[in-house]
C-alpha cells in the first residue's frame, strides 16, 4: 500500500467498500436534513396556526406505530418499559430511520432511480403516518414534501458507482492529478475549467460535474448538522400552545367541599417513605398517547350516550358549574409490578360521576360504561363501581393545580378502588353506557381482564437493600394499599421468623395508600425482609406470586439486606 502510494502520482483511489460507506453517509445526510427540516417547518407552521401538531413526520410515524402495535408487543413494552416505553420506541424509530438512510445511500450510489424510489417509500410511509391522524387534511404533508425535497437534493453528492476509479495499471492514470481531477477530490471542484477530454480514458473517470468523495463527506457533513439543528430549533418552538394555553388560563372553582385532613397523620418525616401525597411532578404516567393529546376547555365535551334515559352533552364551563369535591385517591396501574412504582397519591378535584349518571338515567340491564379518549383508547368500567356512592370523579384537578396535561388535561376520571386501565381514562370525551357482554376495552382486547379492582397490596421502600445498613435500629417502612376497603394492618418478616406488625399511618379515607415504618434491631448478618398488608376486611395479602397479567400481580415485595457490625 505504501509503495504503491509513494509510486503514484495522485492520491490512491478508495476501497469500494469505503465509497459504499461514504454514499451510506449521504444517505443518513438526506434522511436527518429532510427530518429536521420537515419539522422545522412543521413547528413553525403550527406556532403561527397553520398546521395542526400532527404535521411533525415523528410525532405521527411514532403514534401510527403505537396505532398498529400488535397486542403482544404493547403488553410487552407495558411490561417491561413501563414509564420507559416512549423513550424506547424514539430510539427505535432513531435507528431505523438512520438504516433507511443508509440504505438510500447505498442504493443511490447502484442507481439514482433506485435511491429516489427508496426516499418515495419513505416519503409515502411518513405521509400515511400522518394522513391516518384524526382530522388531518393533506396540506398537513407540506412539511414532509418540502422536507423530502431537501433531502434527494443532498442526495446528488453521492458520488455513482460507475465513477469508480478502475484498477488500471499506474501508468495509464492521469499524469496530472491536478489538471484532471480523480473521484478523490484532487481536481477543481465541478471540473469546471479543467482540461478534460485530453486523456478520454481518465476523462471518465473523473467526469465533470460528478461529485468527488470529498465532496460528498463534505456534503453529508453538512447536511447532518443543518438537518440536526433544524431538529432542535424546532425543538424550541413552543409546541401546539393550544392544550398547553388552554391549562394556564384555567381558574378551578373557588367552592370546594374538601376532605377533613386534621386527623390524617403521615410518616413524611422519615426520609425514605414515599411521601403521602405525590407530587404532580414524579406522578407515574402510563397511557397509550405517543404525544399528549391537545384538548382546549373551549373544545371539551363529554356526551355521555348509548343505555340512557336522557343522553346528556356537558361542556367544561357546566361541569366547572356543577358541586366541585376534592378527594383523595390513590391510582394504581395494573402493570405495577411487586415493589414498583406505578403507584401515586394525589387530591383530585372535579364534580361526581353518579351524580352526573343519575341525570343520564342508565337503563335496565346496563352494567358498563365504555369511557373514550379522542384518541381511541377506550376502558370498560363496572357501572356500579360508579354510581355506588363511592367518590367517583370527573377530574379537573390535581393537587390544586389545572389536571396537567400528560394526566389527562381539560378532564379525566378518576375511580378509587379500581385499576387505571378499567377507570382512570385520561383526555376523557366519550361514555357510552353499555354492557360488558357487548364492547371490549382496549387492554381487555390485549389480554387483560374487563374489570380491574385494585389488589391488596404493600411495598418496602426503605431499606432499599442497595447498600449494607449499620447493626443497631434499622428503619423498614414503606406503603400499603387497599383502595376503597382500606389497610388494618401491615407486617414485616425477617427471613422465616414470625410476621410482626408495623406502625401505620392515619390516611384521609380507606381510598388512598397508608405508610408503614417498622424498627428492626438488627444483628450483623445477611437476611431476606418481607412486608404484608392486611385489609380492613380481614384479608391477608396474597403470597404466592402471580404475575401482573391479566388482574394484577400478586406476592410479598422481599428484599435480602446485609447488616454490617
Ligand atoms: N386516555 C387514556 N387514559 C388512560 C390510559 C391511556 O392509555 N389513555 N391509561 C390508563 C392507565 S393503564 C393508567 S394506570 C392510568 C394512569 O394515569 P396517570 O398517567 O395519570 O398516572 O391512566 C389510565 N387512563
Ligand atoms: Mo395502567
Amino acid at each position: 500500500m505504501a509503495t504503491v502510494t509513494a509510486d503514484r502520482q495522485g492520491p490512491p483511489a478508495a476501497p469500494p467498500a469505503r465509497r459504499r460507506l461514504t454514499a451510506a453517509a449521504v444517505g443518513v445526510a438526506a434522511v436527518v436534513l429532510a427530518i429536521g427540516i420537515a419539522e422545522l417547518i412543521a413547528a413553525l407552521g403550527n406556532w403561527f396556526g397553520w398546521f395542526e401538531p400532527e404535521a411533525s413526520p415523528l410525532r405521527s410515524l411514532g403514534q401510527a406505530f403505537i396505532d398498529v402495535t400488535p397486542g403482544w408487543l404493547a403488553n410487552w413494552a407495558k411490561e417491561t418499559l413501563g414509564t420507559a416505553d416512549k423513550l424506547a420506541l424514539g430510539a427505535g424509530m432513531a435507528l431505523t430511520l438512520v438504516l433507511a438512510g443508509a440504505l438510500v445511500g447505498v442504493l443511490t450510489r447502484v442507481h439514482r432511480l433506485a435511491g429516489l424510489a427508496a426516499v418515495l417509500v419513505l416519503a409515502v410511509v411518513a405521509g400515511w403516518a400522518i394522513l391516518s391522524r384524526p382530522g388531518i387534511g393533506a396540506g398537513e404533508l407540506l412539511p414532509l414534501v418540502l422536507g423530502v425535497l431537501a433531502g434527494a437534493w443532498l442526495l446528488r453528492f453521492v458520488p455513482p458507482r460507475s465513477a469508480d476509479a478502475p484498477a488500471a495499471p499506474l501508468d495509464e492514470r492521469a499524469p496530472d492529478p491536478v489538471a484532471v481531477g480523480t473521484p478523490d477530490g484532487a481536481g477543481e471542484p465541478g471540473g469546471a475549467g479543467a482540461p478534460v477530454g485530453a486523456d478520454t480514458s481518465v476523462g471518465a473517470v473523473a467526469d465533470v460535474g460528478l461529485p468527488t468523495r470529498r465532496e460528498a463527506l463534505r456534503a453529508a457533513g453538512v447536511g447532518t448538522v443543518a438537518g440536526a439543528a433544524a431538529g432542535g430549533l424546532s425543538r424550541l418552538i413552543p409546541s401546539t400552545a393550544a392544550a398547553k394555553q388552554s391549562r394556564a388560563a384555567v381558574q378551578l372553582p373557588a367552592k370546594v367541599q374538601t376532605q377533613n385532613e386534621s386527623a390524617v397523620r403521615t410518616f413524611d418525616d422519615i426520609p425514605g417513605i414515599s411521601s403521602y401525597v405525590t407530587p404532580n411532578a414524579d406522578f407515574y404516567r402510563i397511557d397509550t398517547a405517543f404525544t399528549l393529546p391537545q384538548l382546549t376547555t373551549a373544545d371539551w365535551k363529554l356526551r355521555i350516550h348509548g343505555m340512557v334515559e336522557n343522553e346528556i352533552v356537558i361542556d367544561y364551563p357546566a361541569l366547572l358549574a356543577r358541586p366541585q369535591q376534592e378527594r383523595m385517591v390513590t391510582l394504581t396501574c395494573v402493570s405495577n409490578p411487586r415493589g414498583g412504582d406505578l403507584i401515586g397519591n394525589a387530591r383530585w378535584q372535579g364534580a361526581r360521576i353518579d351524580e352526573l349518571l343519575g341525570q343520564a338515567k342508565p337503563l335496565q340491564g346496563a352494567d358498563c360504561v365504555l369511557s373514550a379518549d379522542a384518541t381511541g383508547f377506550t376502558c370498560s368500567t363496572p357501572l356500579e363501581a360508579l354510581t355506588d356512592g363511592r367518590d367517583a370523579l370527573l377530574a379537573v384537578g390535581m393537587n390544586g393545580a389545572p389536571l396537567p396535561v400528560e394526566h389527562g388535561f381539560p378532564v379525566r376520571m378518576v375511580v378509587p378502588g379500581l385499576y387505571g386501565f378499567v377507570s382512570a381514562t385520561k383526555w376523557v370525551v366519550d361514555w357510552e353506557v353499555t354492557r360488558f357482554d357487548k364492547v371490549e376495552a382496549y387492554w381487555t382486547r390485549n389480554g387483560w381482564s374487563a374489570r380491574g379492582p385494585i389488589k391488596l397490596s404493600s411495598r418496602m421502600d426503605i431499606p432499599t437493600g442497595d447498600q449494607p445498613v449499620s447493626a443497631g435500629q434499622v428503619r423498614v417502612g414503606g406503603v400499603a394499599w387497599a383502595q376503597h376497603t382500606g389497610i388494618a394492618r401491615v407486617q414485616v418478616q425477617i427471613d422465616d421468623g414470625p410476621w410482626r406488625d408495623a406502625e401505620v399511618s392515619r390516611p384521609v379515607s380507606v381510598d388512598t395508600w397508608v405508610q408503614w415504618v417498622y424498627n428492626w434491631d438488627a444483628a450483623p448478618g445477611h437476611y431476606t425482609l418481607r412486608c404484608r398488608a392486611i385489609d380492613r376486611k380481614g384479608a391477608a395479602q396474597i403470597g404466592e406470586d402471580s404475575s401482573t397479567v391479566p388482574d394484577g400481580a400478586t406476592g410479598y415485595h422481599q428484599l435480602g439486606i446485609t447488616v454490617t457490625a
